[in-house]
């Protein structure tokens, strides 16, 4: 074979680098049970050969890497839809982040955690493809590949085909973990926390929030952080919060909780009993500002990868018992039941703001014929 091409030369050298982990191989073995259940029903136009396969970040060519974050920043060179709701928006990019921000507290430890996480990932993939001409689809960030020493991967090394690399070194205490008992209450911080100024976000202009901000930052002029506040990208990338997100920890939530509830509530972590949880423990790997900030982190153009990795351990714990999974929500309409709620429901509503109408939650349950039809990917 003489023609080998870079893609496929690529696709050898991230094969070696990174074999498939237990859970890689879980979501492989379990896609006869999607098989299974789309024989029995059937999504239409949506097929196992036509949905859409979301990858892992290195399981893109370089090419394929560089026409992503070159996208991104696409996106933050557009003008913006929420500025006069929001006078710190300034790009197509903010745009998300105000939709965030206005939703935190309805989104986060709720039953909209998963399906309106979904629901947004899907749209700022459109937003790539449609408005800045992106080919490809939403990469996702398979923690355990990095989690050993994160700031020297290939994902955070801040080379061109990075996500961009760690902030300078910086003084600060690390991050608290509100509620957690010692010595899980603080992660320690790591060799970042200033300015990120390698890769292909070191110009990036912050200009939202912030809001709860775990480093010392001038203030929003905004008491709700939607004011005008330019700086730089921060960022710790932590390897102390990564070790807590390896592939046994991802592999222990998906095959030791058979109930929706127990799901979310160790996916999202659980402080008091110290326990970070490998969402939080994502965030934190990147940390910094606004990764580190609870309602502006989608600032970070990381976020967007940690959040499809969040729907892509749902999807496998979904595809292991399709029949009820598509249908098992949990959890109230309030942030950690507070002020105290009912138990929320597929009839729902969940939606983006003015960037995209509500839908029954119901319509977020699938990524293989969700949303109308709209839905039609699988993670590889
Ligand atoms: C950063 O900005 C400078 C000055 O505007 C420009 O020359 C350079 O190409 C930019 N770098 C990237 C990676 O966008
Ligand atoms: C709400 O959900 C909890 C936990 O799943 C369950 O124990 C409880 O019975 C539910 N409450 C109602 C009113 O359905
Ligand atoms: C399938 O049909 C839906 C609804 O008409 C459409 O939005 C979607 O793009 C189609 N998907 C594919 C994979 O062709
Ligand atoms: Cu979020």
């Amino acid at each position: 074979m003489l023609l080998w091409t870079t893609a496929f030369l690529a696709s050898l050298v991230a094969a070696q680098a990174y074999p498939p982990d237990v859970v890689d191989q879980l979501a492989a073995a379990s896609l006869t049970k999607v098989k299974e259940w789309l024989a029995k029903n059937p999504q239409g136009n949506c097929t196992l050969e036509t949905a859409v396969r979301r990858k892992e970040w290195m399981d893109l060519t370089l090419a394929q890497r560089k026409e992503y974050t070159n996208a991104v920043l696409c996106l933050m060179s557009k003008p913006a839809l929420t500025s006069s709701a929001a006078p710190g928006a300034k790009s197509r990019f903010d745009d998300y982040i105000v939709v965030h921000v206005q939703q935190t507290p309805r989104n986060h430890g709720s039953t909209f955690f998963l399906p309106w996480h979904r629901y947004y990932v899907w749209h700022y993939e459109q937003a790539l493809r449609n408005e800045c001409g992106y080919k490809g689809y939403q990469p996702y960030w398979n923690w355990d590949r990095y989690h050993k020493d994160p700031a020297n991967s290939p994902l955070f090394d801040g080379s061109e085909g990075s996500m961009g690399g760690n902030g300078a070194k910086a003084n600060y205490n690390g991050i608290m973990i509100p509620g957690a008992p010692r010595p899980y209450d603080r992660i320690p911080p790591a060799d970042g926390g200033g300015c990120v100024t390698t890769g292909p976000f070191k110009n990036m202009t912050v200009n939202l929030g912030p809001i709860a901000p775990i480093l010392q930052l001038t203030r929003n002029p905004r008491a709700d952080g939607l004011g005008y506040n330019p700086r730089c990208l921060r960022r710790d990338i932590n390897k102390n919060s990564a070790a807590v997100t390896s592939a046994k920890d991802v592999y222990d939530v998906i095959t030791k909780n058979n109930d929706a509830h127990w799901f979310q509530t160790v996916m999202e972590g659980q402080f008091p009993q110290g326990k970070w949880g490998i969402h939080a423990g994502g965030h934190y790997t990147v940390g910094g500002d606004p990764g580190g900030d609870f309602y502006t982190s989608p600032g970070d153009p990381a976020f967007w990868l940690h959040h499809t990795m969040i729907d892509r351990v749902w999807w496998i714990w979904q595809i292991q018992n399709l029949e009820k999974r598509l249908k098992e929500v949990s959890h109230t309409r309030t942030m950690s039941n507070f002020p105290p709620s009912a138990n929320g429901t597929l009839d729902d509503l969940s939606g983006l703001g003015v960037l995209a109408p509500d839908v029954e939650v119901r319509e977020l349950m699938s990524t293989m014929g969700g949303l109308m039809g709209k839905f039609c990917y699988i993670y590889e």
